[in-house]
């Protein structure tokens, strides 16, 4: 019995050093909140959380999680732009892209700004949900920082994004804002 029960043991504190070891590499540096309106249309909402972990090598991660109700059936293209403004949506600028040759046209680094991200598809019933990650930007201090000096939003489009294989075709990244989202640190 005596034996059993310092193996046990010795499991138990082997699994929480294993568990401690992923914690620390999985470990939440920081969280963001975006909640979605309509650029024109009050029947659209949703909401956006950006939560940011640093990988087993440093990378900070960050997980994007978007729902949106009240849009039209279909693919909708989805980025991060560059002004913490929707007043009106046309106030957000172009894609969230800092860097030495950041934005110079809405299109025309597309699809490599690093705002950029994949479309949330909508059902019949209005609703999309949008999962991914990227390492493009960050939401703690640094040079990819989305809290930068003027802030950042998400904005969504009325059309898909086709990540513009010909170049800067006009509409090529989604055509008219519908939808705006201002990016909060959570508290
Ligand atoms: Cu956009």
């Amino acid at each position: 019995m005596k034996v059993q029960s310092i193996c046990a043991g010795l499991i138990v504190v082997a699994g929480l050093i294993s568990v401690s070891a992923s914690a620390a590499q999985n470990q939440v540096s920081a969280r963001a909140t975006a909640e979605i309106i309509g650029c024109t249309d009050p029947a659209i909402s949703g909401t956006a959380r950006l939560i940011e972990r640093r990988s087993a090598n440093g990378i900070k991660v960050i997980d994007v999680r978007l729902f949106v109700q009240g849009l039209p059936e279909g693919r909708h293209a989805v980025h991060i732009h560059e002004v913490a403004s929707c007043q009106p949506c046309a106030a957000a600028g172009g894609h969230f892209d800092p860097g030495p040759n950041g934005n110079s046209s809405p299109d025309g680094n597309h699809p490599f700004h690093l705002g950029d991200l994949i479309n949330v598809v909508v059902t019949p019933s209005g609703r999309g949900r949008l999962r991914t990650k990227t390492t493009r930007f960050t939401l703690s201090p640094g040079p990819l920082s989305l809290f930068d000096s003027d802030g950042s939003v998400f904005i969504i489009h009325a059309d898909p994004d086709t990540f513009c294989p010909a170049g800067p075709v006009p509409g090529c990244a989604g055509g008219a804002r519908v939808a705006c989202g201002i990016v909060e640190p959570d508290r």
